[in-house]
């Protein structure tokens, strides 16, 4: 919700007469109630000259903010890890165990990113264990992962949870001490399961295969609300996410936002700041950007970047994630989401007005969207402002009138609040 700032009416009908004698409209840009209490000076100054009229000053209302401006609104946030957790991979004999990772030195599962590695997207240290000796050879694979995003959510479909995975993708590793070849990893994962299965072979050579470990391996995908506001100096919002098929959340109460400055339309920038895991583990992250494509306009997306995306280590991991911020709210209807809209458009759009109507007032809005709530409350004095409720109202129209009197010959005040 917002407050809507002050212009102010001096308003001044003649009882003699009849019909309103001066009707002056004041727009402020100052101090509210210092302006306003000059104002009443004036008017309690002016009674006193002119005994025989009924003089009644208005306090009306400026935008400050778009009719949407300080009101929740909701958008919905998708983020998947674009690497994949890899648990250790066995092979039939029992033999050994293959373990992947990110860390020289520990083993955190993660098959990560590569960038402008094409066909290649994915990289990783391998540790294969005899099982008899407990001896390691390290080695290292680099991988093709499916990046096809048929829903254009901004997600490629691979690393989302409610899609099926069936595929094959190729590669190629070293093992010291072992060899260096080709490798095919199948792919299997049902839809809705967080989890699913891998299969590598590892080949030397067209005809012989070095080993074929099986693991498990594991999306890790989160969904919820973020909730906003937008202010002067940008948008702060809430966000929480629970993980997708699994065990997990993400929170944050301190999310800041702002619009691109080179494209505020389109583009939207995280500011730095820091989630929690369902362990109230900190994800930190700098500072990050999403961008917003014609079709579907809504939407914005990009790479997210964690400091530390994975609390299960100490060391930074899991760091880079797919992000998709689907905006619905667009008060205004003009195709760009309130997210990036300008808020300045609106500030002046969105005002409280008055009008004479024979002989009586009324009070309105002239709204910059609709529908919107409001509510209208009025004070009889601002060195000790009593705001009161006068009315609750849903505005539909653009300009709509909330309330209408007969000029009592009292000064009062009103202001107007949207949600
Ligand atoms: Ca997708
Ligand atoms: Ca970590
Ligand atoms: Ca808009």
């Amino acid at each position: 919700m917002g407050f809507l700032s002050p212009f102010a009416f001096e308003y001044v009908r003649s009882a003699r007469k009849g019909p309103i004698a001066r009707l002056i409209v004041v727009f402020l840009t100052a101090n509210l109630t210092t302006v306003c209490l000059h104002l009443m000076r004036a008017c309690i100054a002016s009674r006193v000259r002119h005994s025989s009229m009924a003089i009644a000053v208005l306090a009306s209302l400026l935008v400050h903010e778009p009719a949407w401006q300080g009101c929740s609104q909701t958008a919905e946030m998708r983020m998947a890890c674009a690497s994949i957790r890899f648990h250790q991979g066995t092979e039939p004999i029992g033999l050994f165990t293959l373990d992947l990772s990110s860390l020289p030195g520990r083993v955190n599962g993660e098959l990560f990113p590569i960038f402008q590695a094409t066909p290649y997207t994915h990289v990783s240290i391998l540790t294969l264990t005899d099982q008899t000796s407990s001896e390691e050879a390290l080695g290292n694979i680099i991988l093709e992962v499916p990046a096809q995003d048929g829903d254009a959510d901004g997600i490629p479909d691979f690393f989302e949870v409610n899609f099926s995975v069936q595929s094959t993708t190729r590669g190629s590793y070293t093992i010291q001490g072992y060899g260096r070849g080709v490798v095919e990893a199948r792919w299997s994962r049902s839809a809705g399961h967080a989890t699913g299965t891998c299969i590598f072979e590892f080949r030397l050579n067209a005809f012989q295969s070095l080993a074929v470990f099986t693991h498990t391996f594991e999306l890790m995908e989160y969904f919820g609300p973020l909730r906003y506001n937008i202010g002067r100096g940008g948008v702060s919002a809430t966000l929480s996410l629970a993980r997708v098929a699994a065990e997990g959340s993400l929170q944050s109460a301190q999310v800041r936002l702002h619009r691109s400055a080179d494209d505020p339309t389109h583009g939207l920038v995280f500011e730095p700041g820091a989630w929690l895991d369902e362990f109230s583990q900190i994800w930190p992250h700098g500072t990050n950007y999403l961008f917003r494509g014609d079709q579907p306009g809504n939407l914005y997306t990009g790479y997210f970047d964690f400091e530390d995306g994975w609390s299960g280590t100490p060391e930074a991991d899991y760091r880079t994630w797919f992000c998709a911020v689907r905006d619905p709210n667009d008060s205004d209807g003009d195709g760009i989401p309130n997210l990036s809209d300008d808020p300045i458009a609106d500030f002046r759009a969105t005002r409280l007005w008055m009008r004479r109507a024979g002989t009586w007032l009324e009070l309105g809005i002239e709204a910059s969207a609709v529908p919107l709530s409001c509510q209208l409350l009025a004070t009889a004095r601002l060195d000790v402002p009593d705001w009161n409720v006068v009315l609750s109202a849903a505005v539909t129209n653009p300009s709509q009138v909330l309330l209408r009197f007969q000029p009592t010959g009292n000064a009062g005040f009103w202001r107007l609040r949207v949600y």
